[in-house]
């Protein structure tokens, strides 16, 4: 491994002379985004005849230009693998070249975001409730929960500007499908795009149950039609109105046919 003051540490092999000297693997320079990213140039002591000056962005040509010295500042393109190069060509035929790779990287990862409480298929007797948890150095925490039911889809909880821990009952929302949404972002902004965003979802569906002693009654007394190890039958429930209903003949679920 050496340095010559033009490319960085690299792995060089060698013959013995110079011209059976090579860099082996060419590796880039690794830069945070957070660090001034500019390229600066001077060719003015061999007095050039011709100057060219190329920065790219992987393989698009962000800049050129042909002065014997100058600058550019490359901060603006974000993150990403940048080649410069710099070739002046000296007034007595000598050939000088500065090629460089830079890999510029974020410095700072995506917010996490954890979602813990109600999940999956719940009935309405246990406790509904969502909770989430956001890293402390993200910003801009919004909160949504979200309940769909068969009169519609409805916002019950909208927060753009929630606190990085909470939770959020909705016991008395009834039934339906509700989802929490919690998007956050990171506080970066050393370039226009820098700053990125987490979003998580938790789901959980709320369907009614009845009563046994009305399932019992039904079996008795109402009409149903039995189908396989189920029956079906309709019923009337403050939460439902009339609908559908399945039973195995122990527990009755309230069975939407859309
Ligand atoms: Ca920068
Ligand atoms: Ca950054
Ligand atoms: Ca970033």
């Amino acid at each position: 491994m050496a340095d010559d003051g033009v490319l960085g540490k690299q792995l060089w092999i060698s013959d013995g002379t110079a011209a059976g000297t090579h860099v082996v693997k060419f590796a880039p320079r690794i830069e945070s985004d957070a660090q001034t990213q500019e390229l600066n140039w001077d060719s003015t002591s061999v007095s050039p005849t011709g100057v060219s000056v190329t920065v790219k962005k992987g393989a698009t040509t962000i800049y050129t230009a042909a002065n014997a010295s100058g600058s550019f500042n490359y901060d603006s393109y974000g993150t990403g693998i940048f080649t410069t190069e710099v070739y002046a060509v000296g007034s007595s035929g000598e050939f000088l070249v500065d090629r460089q790779i830079v890999s510029v990287i974020d410095d700072s990862a995506e917010p996490t975001v954890s979602l813990l409480g109600s999940s999956g298929r719940e009935n309405p007797m246990q406790l509904q409730d969502f909770a989430w948890d956001v890293d402390a150095s993200a910003v801009g925490v919004h909160v949504t929960i979200q309940q769909v039911t068969s009169q519609g889809s409805f916002v019950i909880y909208d927060n753009p500007a929630a606190a990085h821990s909470g939770s959020f009952n909705f016991d008395s929302y009834g039934l339906g499908d509700f989802t929490i949404t919690v998007a956050a972002s990171d506080a970066d902004s050393d370039w226009t795009g820098d700053a990125s965003s987490t979003t998580a979802t938790r789901q959980v569906t709320v369907y009614p149950t009845l009563p046994l002693t009305l399932l019992r009654d039904i079996m008795q007394h109402g009409s149903y039609l039995g189908v396989g190890d189920f029956l079906y039958f309709s019923a009337q429930t403050d939460e439902t109105g009339g609908e559908l209903w399945r039973s195995d003949g122990r527990t009755a679920t309230w069975h939407h046919f859309s």
